[in-house]
């Protein structure tokens, strides 16, 4: 049974009346009487706008964990028409009680159905309309077989569990979907609200999108695209960008639960370097603590932290290390945490004003009231002493709040948190209301605590748990999956969908946390792991080692040549880093995200592909165990093999609605993994490293791959401080034309005053048969051609200026 009638079983429903009395115009929106009920829409932007529903004519307060303030008073002015307002994107029609929304040329964005509000006691339900052809996608990294969500049905209800892929609710809430493929493109629906809210796509009426609560503000917004990637960047216009993180986090991160001491951290780390496995993060799991005790170190095992981060450093590898929000109830022991919070009246209480007091790793403990600006920064302080020790980057864990010893596995409904915070009046609210953005106001603590801590320096936090607009805060990873084949698969599905859902920087446990995997699991892993926006192999105690050579010399090979291709196309990375930062774009992506067309493509199984920004696409077996040969489906326009730098030709789609897809068969090998390379690209790589703190020696490459809107981008800066903010930076465009005189490779103006690391630009020109002559600035250079990789070869000096260069097939 769904999920949303099996939550509000208690009240008799009753349908809010559909005859509509008439629509009031107001400066930026309207507004509609529905019986008692007042519903008010509100233009932000000319296509976002806010839907807010008082059910008995006033409105709850207008405060928002997820939608900064600043966000929320924006608007703009609207057109009144007949039956609503139009902006200069779109019409909104409030006709019989049903919200309405149409692009300019009348083509319906999103629908209404037929009555589509059902008040039930505190709860609610709003219905609308799901077309045929529309797919949904995002609310998190919630499971399922597909990327696509429809005819699921979600509970949002972060919960600690190692989950199966039907397996929901899980660890967060991300109350924000897109459909994508509905007449009038796609559009995006964010539900502000942090109760234990529900989503049913077609399940329990295949016409009908389903959103329910059982309580709490009936507040939600309305995005249009017509394209999926507006949808997504103005969603995170809406809830906010995830910052520019620390250059190392793009880096491959080594992790177990749990390194057990000093020495087998240094042991991991010179194997790591011995075995030369490029790394530059080490994780330290809940074992490095004292009695499990967040903020505390056991010194036996690890006697001088401080000398370790400084050992590690210089061999180019941060260390990063757990920090759990419950802290143990240990009254005059000397634990500060505890005392501390305990004198602050930082924690959580009982109805009867008690502290509240459940089990997790350090036995009794008290939680932290996240809600409470004065306990954010009473807990960014406890960051000092390992931010001292050069600790560079922390991990949230446990944060739905995990409980132990109780069926709920969190803690009860009736909790009392206080909420002092933002635009919010100060009050208390009960755990029902809180639980859902608890974790994502523990990661905003940790990052703000950082961020004072070391003013001038990019905060790394890593997170499970958490709500809508939690990008703002810390990266996320997706809990303790499984060594199998099949959360591989799923993984790829979480990433995507979480990099829509405003998590553009997202992992899952490489090798998976549960079980050991096999070794061509392990060895998968790593391939697809190495284009993933975090890449980190974690794995469970008990469970099999899985670093990297634990399945001898043949598969770390394998491994290796990954995590070095991942170190080669680290300037491309970066300036999807430096992209994303500013536009909200993804940089793992689904296909459709610039390929509109292979939304609905079905020549092909599309089902694991997925593209790292526009240029590259990675296609893994669909069917991961099958030996089986396979259809990709390459968007017109051309593309080359990424490892042999060739340009691939498939072969038409018998299907229609491929358009002008073509495909390409590929057989699986374990020691391979099909990228493809948009023809029109311009793809910086560096020579290999061992850590992204070493510097490169040798020149920058840029491979160009000829075809239409040929371009690239270039981003750099010293990869960990906020220099960049203040103009340190360079960011450059370089593209491409073909005329009849040949080609020409066009550097725009730089910007910013960040001096590269590279003197010498080398240039390898794909898909070239033959010598060519090539001129820059009248100048002739020396160019090589190579027959068998079909390229042609040539080096100029740092193109810092404006400058132009020619090449002649000679
Ligand atoms: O801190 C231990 C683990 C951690 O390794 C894992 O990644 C988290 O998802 N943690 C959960 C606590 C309990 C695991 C059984």
């Amino acid at each position: 049974m769904a999920a949303h009638l099996v939550l509000l079983p208690a009240f008799p429903a009753m349908a809010a009346p559909s005859s509509a009395a008439a629509v009031s115009p107001q400066r930026d929106g309207a507004e509609m009487r529905i019986g008692t009920a007042l519903l008010r829409v509100t233009a932000l932007t000319d296509q976002i706008v806010r839907i807010r529903i008082a059910r008995d004519g006033r409105f709850p307060e207008d405060a928002s964990w997820a939608v900064p303030a600043a966000m929320r008073k924006a608007s703009v002015a609207v057109h009144p028409t007949e039956d609503g307002f139009t902006t200069a994107q779109i019409r909104v029609r409030l006709a019989d009680g049903r919200l309405t929304v149409e692009d300019l040329s009348g083509k319906v964005i999103s629908q209404d159905t037929i009555d589509p509000l059902t008040l039930h006691g505190t709860g609610f339900t709003l219905r609308k309309q799901l077309p045929i052809s529309e797919h949904i996608f995002a609310l998190g990294d919630k499971t399922g077989a597909d990327l696509d969500r429809r005819g699921q049905t979600y509970v949002d209800w972060n919960t600690d569990v190692a989950f199966s892929s039907t397996r929901d609710p899980i660890y967060k809430s991300i109350p924000f979907f897109i459909a994508a493929g509905g007449p009038g493109g796609s559009y995006g629906l964010l539900l502000d609200n942090t109760f234990r809210a529900a989503f049913d796509f077609g399940h329990v009426d295949a016409d009908s999108t389903i959103i329910s609560a059982p309580d709490g503000p009936i507040d939600y917004y309305l995005i249009a695209g017509p394209s999926t990637a507006e949808v997504v960047r103005r969603y995170t216009d809406l809830t906010g960008r995830a910052p520019l993180p620390p250059l190392w986090a793009l880096g491959y991160q080594q992790s177990r639960y749990s390194y057990m001491s000093a020495d087998e951290v240094r042991q991991i780390a010179a194997r790591l370097r011995a075995e030369k496995v490029p790394t530059d993060a080490m994780w330290l799991d809940i074992d490095y603590q004292d009695r499990n005790r967040p903020f505390t170190v056991n010194t036996k095992t690890f006697p001088d932290l401080a000398g370790l981060t400084g050992e590690l450093k210089r061999d180019g590898i941060n260390l990063i290390a757990i920090t759990d929000l419950h802290i143990a109830r240990a009254a005059n022991q000397g634990y500060a945490p505890y005392d501390s919070g305990m004198a602050g009246k930082h924690f959580v209480r009982n109805p009867d004003g008690s502290t509240f007091v459940g089990p997790v790793w350090p036995g009794p403990a008290v939680f932290p009231d996240f809600t409470d600006k004065g306990a954010r920064d009473w807990w960014g302080t406890l960051y000092k002493g390992f931010t001292a020790d050069g600790i560079a980057g922390f991990w949230n864990d446990m944060n739905e709040p995990a409980v132990f010893e109780t069926p709920t596995k969190t803690m009860p409904l009736d909790t009392v948190h206080h909420i002092a915070s933002d635009d919010f009046a100060p009050r208390d609210a009960t755990h029902a209301e809180i639980h859902n953005v608890f974790g994502m106001q523990n990661t905003r603590a940790t990052y703000d605590g950082l961020r004072k801590l070391r003013p001038d320096e990019r905060a790394f936090v890593m997170t499970r748990a958490t709500y809508a607009g939690g990008q703002r805060y810390a990266v996320t990873w997706t809990g303790d999956n499984s060594s199998t084949w099949d959360h591989l698969r799923l993984s790829v599905h979480q990433l995507i969908n979480l990099g829509l859902s405003g998590f553009s920087w997202a992992g899952a446990d490489v090798g998976g946390f549960t079980g050991g995997p096999s070794a061509d699991l392990l060895t998968r892993w790593f391939e697809i792991g190495a284009f993933t926006p975090i890449f980190r192999d974690h794995s469970a105690q008990g469970a099999p080692r899985a670093e990297p050579w634990v399945d001898g010399p043949d598969h770390l090979a394998i491994r290796r040549r990954f995590v070095e291709e991942r170190y080669r196309l680290m300037p491309y990375f970066y300036a999807l880093a430096d992209l994303n930062a500013r536009s909200g774009d993804p940089l793992m992506r689904p296909t459709f995200y610039d390929y509109p067309g292979l939304l609905t493509a079905r020549g092909c199984d599309q089902s694991m592909a997925f593209t790292v920004g526009r240029s590259l696409l990675v296609a893994p077996p669909p069917k991961m165990e099958s030996p089986q040969s396979y259809d990709v489906c390459l968007p017109a326009g051309g593309w080359f093999d990424l490892w042999s730098g060739k340009r691939v030709t498939g072969h038409p789609s018998p299907d229609q609605r491929d358009g002008d897809a073509l495909l390409l068969t590929e057989t699986p090998r374990l020691d391979s993994l099909p990228v493809y390379v948009r023809a029109g690209t311009i793809l910086p790589r560096q020579p290999l490293v061992q850590s992204l703190a070493e510097t490169p020696k040798g020149p920058l490459e840029l491979h160009i791959y000829p075809g239409d809107n040929c371009s690239g981008n270039l981003y750099l800066d010293d990869g960990h401080s906020l220099g960049f903010t203040r103009g340190a930076f360079l960011r450059q465009t370089i593209r491409c034309t073909r005329d009849s005189r040949g080609l020409h490779i066009l550097f725009d103006k730089r910007e910013g005053s960040f001096k590269p690391w590279w003197q010498r630009v080398a240039i390898i020109v794909h898909d070239w048969h033959g010598s060519a002559k090539v001129t820059q600035a009248g100048k002739s250079v020396d160019a090589t051609p190579d027959a068998t990789a079909e390229t042609l070869g040539f080096e100029i000096a740092d193109p810092a200026r404006v400058s132009e260069v020619t090449v002649v097939a000679s």
